[in-house]
């Protein structure tokens, strides 16, 4: 009797730790520094959302509003594999791979049609294999959207309205050049900013409209200017090592989902955008829709020749996009 109840403790015991039928799902550590409701977290959510519905083996945790620092910090995470996946703006993995700083070249592309074109085709697909290079498997990018200008000094129309502007530029080399160019005084910081502008240590940012509105910026922020100075993306990113690891079925699920996951995602930041700007107007902020952008080109028109743009595979890079936003 005593044997047979042990038996049956034993049995209960381990049917409820290994239910029949049911296996340990792996976890994806997926990082984000935005919180819920921003662009990031939108494609996150719908990857999670594919992937668990279209295979029981894995379950996606988010980790979100910069639980885990900034987004250079998630990059090194993803590195050392402590984090699998991540939705990083581009802006700061040109410390990584200067490479990723063609995408965000100043006013590069005209419009979503460009957009589309050349990061879906082949020359965003061939900056998505050089990540290998540093340990990042590229699944695809989604977006963040047109970065714009705010700041709460005054209103700005031309390139020369910026000068000595303190703003907050990503941790990235690229943007820190960029703003140094047209004449600001620029202050690389990680994500999010709020306080820095609430108390003044800084006096501009620049982004695009979600996330001005998002992150409530309008309360901190009374000038915005439209200047579309550049497009800011995001890329969908895996450790490769983990990646490669999975099985190849898998791998192709995981690519195919997050595919999915930022087709919808551009679609709901475009289909976003003009409801945005209005928000935003209505909330108080003053907004120059059409500023002079002949004046902001000028002041950047040789970024080109900086040794940016001139280091080893960046220079090589940088002609192919080029070339194929004016094919559209
Ligand atoms: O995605 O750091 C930035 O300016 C990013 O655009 C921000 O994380 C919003």
């Amino acid at each position: 009797m005593r044997k047979l109840l042990t038996t049956i403790t034993l049995l209960t015991f381990a049917l409820f730790i290994h239910p029949i039928g049911a296996h340990a799902k792996t976890i994806i550590k997926l990082g984000v520094v935005t919180k819920p409701g921003s662009a990031q977290n939108v494609c996150a959510e719908k990857f999670k959302e594919l992937l668990e519905s279209r295979s029981d083996k894995y379950e996606v945790k988010i980790y979100h509003s910069a639980s885990l620092g900034t987004e250079t910090e998630i990059l090194q995470q993803i590195q050392m594999n402590t984090v699998h996946m991540g939705i990083i703006t581009s802006g700061p993995f040109d410390v990584f791979l200067p490479e990723v700083r063609v995408i965000d070249y100043p006013f590069l592309f005209a419009n979503y049609e460009q957009v589309d074109s050349v990061l879906d085709g082949k020359p965003g697909q061939l900056l998505l294999k050089k990540l290998e290079k540093v340990g990042f498997k590229g699944l695809a990018f989604s977006e963040n959207g047109f970065r714009h200008l705010t700041n709460n000094k005054r209103p700005v129309h031309t390139a020369d309205d910026v000068k000595g502007l303190k703003i907050r530029v990503m941790e990235s080399v690229l943007h820190k050049e960029l703003w140094r160019l047209l004449g600001a005084n620029p202050t690389p910081m990680g994500w999010p900013i709020y306080t820095e502008l609430q108390q003044g240590t800084i006096d501009a940012q620049e982004n695009p409209l979600w996330v001005i509105w998002t992150y409530k910026l309008y309360e901190v922020q009374k000038y915005l200017t439209l200047t579309h100075h550049v497009y800011s993306a995001h890329i969908d990113i895996a450790n490769l090592k983990w990646f490669s690891s999975l099985p190849k079925e898998d791998q192709q699920l995981i690519k195919s989902c997050m595919l999915e996951a930022a087709h919808y995602q551009r679609r709901w930041n475009r289909e976003n955008e003009a409801n945005f700007l209005k928000k935003l107007k209505e909330a108080g902020m003053i907004v120059d829709e059409h500023p002079d952008l002949k004046s902001f080109r000028e002041k950047v028109k040789d970024i080109q020749k900086l040794s940016i743009f001139q280091a080893k595979g960046v220079k090589e890079l940088l002609p192919i996009f080029l070339e194929a936003v004016k094919q559209q």
